[in-house]
């Protein structure tokens, strides 16, 4: 495995999964790529052995809109443990990629700062679609899983902590 392949990427904590209630956000941007990370997230956190009926899957127009969508999902009757964002936001002509992208990674950070759960940034940020097609399935494995494997990893750090 070169020290960029994450492809064989998988949780390896050993802690029970099953109870945990997870919560997806996709990014409705650049959705092939989004969906590729979306199937990536569900297929590891279903090897964890968290159940599919504890998966609750949900879209946002642009990932822009992530950190909002996992604030009100923490914050609802859901009672999630915590949530992996995804989306994908492609360097374009215009500075939309900086602010955009600027703004998801900091408004995910203080969600999870003032909610005291995890919530996983599995924001691509690549120059072109080949890159994005690389890290959603491709040659550098699947940042989708990469994602679900930090969002167990933390459910377990804050079950050692609280
Ligand atoms: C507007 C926009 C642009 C130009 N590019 C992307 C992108 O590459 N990836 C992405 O997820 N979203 C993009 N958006 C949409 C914004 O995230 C947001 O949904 C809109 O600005 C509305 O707030």
């Amino acid at each position: 495995m070169s020290g960029h392949d994450l492809s064989h990427i998988s949780y390896t904590g050993g802690k029970s999964h099953k109870k945990d209630r997870i919560g997806i956000v996709v990014s409705k941007w650049n959705p092939t790529i989004t969906e590729a990370l979306k199937e990536g997230a569900i297929s590891c956190l279903l090897e964890a052995g968290v159940k599919e009926k504890s998966i609750s899957v949900h879209y946002v127009p642009g990932s822009f809109e992530l950190p909002i969508a996992a604030n009100n999902l923490l914050m609802s009757s859901l009672r999630m443990h915590a949530v992996i964002c995804l989306g994908c936001v492609i360097q374009g002509e215009t500075r939309h990629f900086d602010f955009i992208s600027d703004a998801v990674a900091q408004g995910i950070m203080n969600v999870s700062l003032k909610l005291h759960r995890p919530v996983i940034f599995g924001v691509l940020t690549p120059d072109t679609m080949q890159q994005a097609k690389d890290r959603a399935g491709g040659k550098y494995g699947n940042k989708g899983v990469e994602a679900a494997v930090s969002c167990l990893e933390m459910i377990d750090f804050n079950r050692d902590v609280f």
